[in-house]
């Protein structure tokens, strides 16, 4: 297969060749739950591994291979896995990669969902979960010991934008034997490749960015060919049994052809949204990559081609506010997930972190006043005008 050197390229064009396939420009939809074996003998020999071949859906399908090439070349790893959700694709690396009396340690903010999973789902099956502050390398450098098995962050964290340094993060983990496991949601492959830079497995909520149209839910994990091959048969085969149905990775394959376009787009809108919050009198504080406020642009400038489209803000007012202002709005939808071509606004405290209790939500350094915004691909005028008119109102409510 021609190994093309443009990102944009081989979001198109890796792993599939029309010519192969009855000269059809886009893939096959191969819907199927299961394959015929040309004789009993290769149905099992295909099933010991001795010959290539799919067995069933839940293991591989011909459409889900397409996906898992192209997202593994665009982040620069051996393979990957396609799974049903961005949380199948984290329960399923962690149940395979981790036994109990491991430890796992993971960055003080993470997600609703993996925080719940870390907390209420790992803990239960006597995995030790230690989270520790990561923006700074040294206090993982003081928590790590030879019983830490993996190391799990996300950077840019959902929701607060802190940012966790890879490199440094993997030379510390790789010296007692861990692997580190980055969660690249946020960023995708065109902006952080983070095994580039050290890492060992990169998981993805694929619903975002990377299918980027807000129509599928989905998972995807790269990394060494021979770990990806142990997670697809433990983790996703027999202990989650979460497999991404081939539409959806059609539909994702679909949104990875413009990744580089939307992301550019959302990308330099987010620029003029963070300026424009920054400099608003309604808004307390911004957090986004791109502004030289932010606490880490430096790492932001060094571990980010650019510096995303999800913006963290508080509102004058706290909570109150913050919900005024979301409700006032008639163009930025009030929605849960990112990175659609619609821009989305939601609370994390009372709706993707309301998995973390009040309590945890303080110790873990989670606003209850914060906002999260992410933004969209209409015309920046047009977002700024929404912010605005339900800023200003805010603004003269509150007074
Ligand atoms: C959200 N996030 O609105 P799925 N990792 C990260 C994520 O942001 C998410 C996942 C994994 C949101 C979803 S909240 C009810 C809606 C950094 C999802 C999990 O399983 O594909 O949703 O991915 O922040």
């Amino acid at each position: 297969m021609t190994q093309f050197p443009g990102f944009a390229t081989r979001a198109i064009h890796h792993a599939y060749d029309p010519l192969e396939n009855e000269g059809a420009l886009t893939p096959p939809l191969h819907l199927t739950s299961t394959f015929s074996f040309e004789t009993a003998e290769a149905g099992a020999e295909i099933f010991a591994g001795e010959r290539q071949g799919h067995i069933y859906s839940r293991i591989s399908n011909p459409t889900c291979d397409i996906l898992e090439n192209r997202i593994a070349c665009l982040e620069s790893a051996e393979a990957g896995l396609a799974l049903s959700s961005g949380m199948g694709a984290i329960t399923a690396v962690l149940w395979t990669l981790l036994s109990p009396g491991d430890e796992v340690i993971v960055d003080r903010t993470l997600y609703g969902c993996t925080f719940a999973f870390m907390r209420h789902g790992l803990a239960k099956w006597g995995v030790k979960i230690t989270h520790v502050d990561m923006t700074d390398p040294q206090n993982l450098c003081a928590a790590v010991s030879e019983k830490t098995r993996v190391v799990y962050f996300e950077t840019p964290a959902n929701p607060n934008m802190r940012l966790v340094d890879i490199t440094a993060s993997a030379e510390i983990a790789h010296s007692v034997g861990a692997q580190v496991v980055v969660d690249n949601t946020y960023a995708s492959p065109y902006l952080t490749r983070p095994i580039e830079l050290g890492a060992d497995i990169v998981v993805h909520s694929a619903t975002k960015y990377l299918g980027g149209h807000g129509d599928a839910v989905g998972g995807l994990v790269v990394g060494a060919a021979e770990q990806i091959e142990e997670i697809r048969l433990v983790g996703m085969k027999d202990m989650t049994g979460a497999v991404m149905a081939p539409f959806n990775a059609m539909l994702i394959l679909r949104g990875l052809k413009t990744l580089n376009l939307r992301m550019d787009r959302h990308c330099s809108s987010a620029r003029v949204v963070a300026d424009y919050l920054e400099s608003h009198p309604a808004i307390e504080n911004v957090c986004f990559p791109g502004l030289e406020s932010f606490a880490q642009h430096d790492l932001a400038k060094r571990q980010m081609s650019q510096p995303g489209a999800m913006i963290a803000f508080e509102v004058m007012g706290g909570v109150p506010a913050g919900i005024a202002l979301m409700n006032r709005l008639k163009l930025i939808q009030r929605a849960v997930s990112l990175g659609d071509a619609e821009s989305l606004i939601q609370h994390p405290a009372s709706m993707t972190h309301s998995t973390y209790t009040p309590e945890e939500r303080a110790e873990h350094g989670i606003s209850d006043g914060l906002i999260r915004l992410s933004v969209g691909l209409e015309d920046v005028e047009d977002i700024l005008a929404d912010l605005a008119q339900a800023l200003n109102r805010s603004t003269c409510n509150a007074a």
